[in-house]
């Protein structure tokens, strides 16, 4: 299913008129407000081939019907997401969940729908039915060199189905770890990951970077070999210029401080990307902004400044990903969410009057840093956003018109059911 530009323009000319005066009433206020609404038309957000299904919890799963079944199905959904936000762009592929078998023919796919391809990621964190070894005890620290040396041929693998449809990085992220005090030796264990990954880098193309993700527990419970963001980026300073520290919202133990993580990864020019998502408790993989939508905004606030401080360019300077999981809504409308929940924070990030801030942090008047954050906080700043759609001839109300179009009512109509996307 492809949407037709005249079926978003006959939806937005019904509600200019309310976007107009909301546009205008906001616009007043903001002297940079071309300068925001041109960086909220180019910010993308990439969507996860493996999060377009609906997702379960180690208990269940209950499908909604109409999910996309092979490779072609995820791509026309990131399309449908694509034509609705102008905000996703891209897809992320998970290597083996979907295997690109004729790569010119699902390139010339997502051209059609205006998609390129993000990261591709690895997983040597489930057995394949092809494979020789298990990855029960993990993959890339694993105590038997065969088991090192098949997850570091996956890798290769992986980043040669990237180049075919010209992804420019790869994600690791290991699920090794222990779940008993006395299962590894942390420093071998640490010291096998780092090796398996150089012979990993050898392989990586020049213009290529290599995320290493961390994550502070599960699926082992007692230690990870790469469990936060101090042994991920110890992994990257050694690894080398190509390699980059990954963070997911959802990776760490609770209440950590992401924006101050965030601050200084970027000062160390080693943050090289997001997973975004909202937790209450662990890695719950809820819709980004559901829970903490100010920390969320804390978050943009230190890339906004960290990245301006360096002159790096916002759009494009990090690999900016989706990585939830949809078990109660509608796959579609979660992501067209969590799409809008991350531009809501970056665009009142943008907001932030710096100057008046650093004088406040040097003058230490911590009231009014508060109020200075806290005015670009709660700003209601969706017109905005709806401009930038507008102007990008994406939809006023990405929600509402896929609702109005019954858009996966005609998804159960075309796939049936019953069929099971791969992923989460
Ligand atoms: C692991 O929890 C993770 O965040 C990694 O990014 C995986 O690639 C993804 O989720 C899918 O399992
Ligand atoms: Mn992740």
């Amino acid at each position: 299913m492809r949407l037709e530009k005249n079926t978003i323009d006959q939806h937005n000319t019904l509600l200019e008129q309310k976007h107009r005066k909301a546009f205008a009433y906001i616009s007043n206020d903001i002297a940079q407000v071309e300068e925001i609404i041109g960086k909220l038309q180019k910010f993308q957000i990439a969507i996860p081939s493996w999060a377009l299904g609906t997702g379960g919890t180690r208990f269940g799963r209950f499908s909604g019907g109409g999910e996309p079944g092979v490779l072609e199905q995820k791509i026309e959904d990131v399309g449908l997401l694509h034509a609705l936000n102008r905000s996703s762009g891209a897809i992320s592929l998970h290597i083996p969940w979907d295997i690109p078998k004729d790569a010119e023919k699902i390139k010339a796919l997502a051209t059609s729908y205006d998609l390129v391809f993000d990261a591709v990621n690895s997983n040597t964190f489930q057995d394949h039915p092809e494979q020789q070894h298990s990855y029960k005890f993990g993959s890339l620290h694993h105590a038997d060199p065969r088991v090192r040396q098949q997850a570091i041929n996956h890798n290769i693998e992986v980043i040669r189905y990237g180049k075919e449809l010209g992804s420019k990085a790869l994600t690791v992220w290991l699920a090794d770890g222990s779940s008993f005090p006395g299962q590894l030796n942390f420093r071998e264990a640490f010291q096998r990951t780092l090796s398996s990954l150089q012979e990993i880098y050898k392989h990586l193309p020049e213009d290529w970077k290599l995320l290493v993700e961390y994550k502070a527990f599960e699926p082992f419970f007692y230690s990870m070999t790469i469990g936060d963001w101090g042994q991920s980026l110890l992994l990257a300073n050694k690894l080398g210029p190509k390699a980059y520290t990954l963070v997911d919202l959802g990776h760490h133990l609770p209440n950590a401080n992401i924006e101050q993580i965030v601050s200084l990864l970027l000062m160390e020019q080693k943050l090289g990307g997001f997973h975004f998502n909202d937790s209450k408790y662990a890695d719950d993989d809820l819709t980004a902004g559901s829970i903490k939508p100010y920390q969320l905004f804390l978050i943009f606030n230190e890339l906004v400044e960290g990245l301006d401080h360096q002159e790096v360019d916002h759009a494009t300077g990090l690999v900016w990903m989706i990585d939830a999981s949809h078990n109660l809504k509608d796959p579609l409308v979660d992501l067209l969410q969590s799409v809008e929940a991350i531009k809501i924070a970056y665009a009142q990030a943008l907001l932030v009057d710096r100057i008046a801030l650093k004088q406040a942090q040097q003058d230490n008047d911590v009231a009014l840093a508060q109020e200075i954050l806290q005015a670009a906080y709660r700003t209601d700043v969706r017109p905005l956003l709806a401009e930038a759609r507008l102007r990008s001839g994406a939809a006023l109300d990405p929600v509402g018109l896929f609702r109005e179009l019954k858009i996966r009512e005609k998804l159960v109509e075309e796939r049936g059911d019953n069929t099971v996307a791969t992923g989460l």
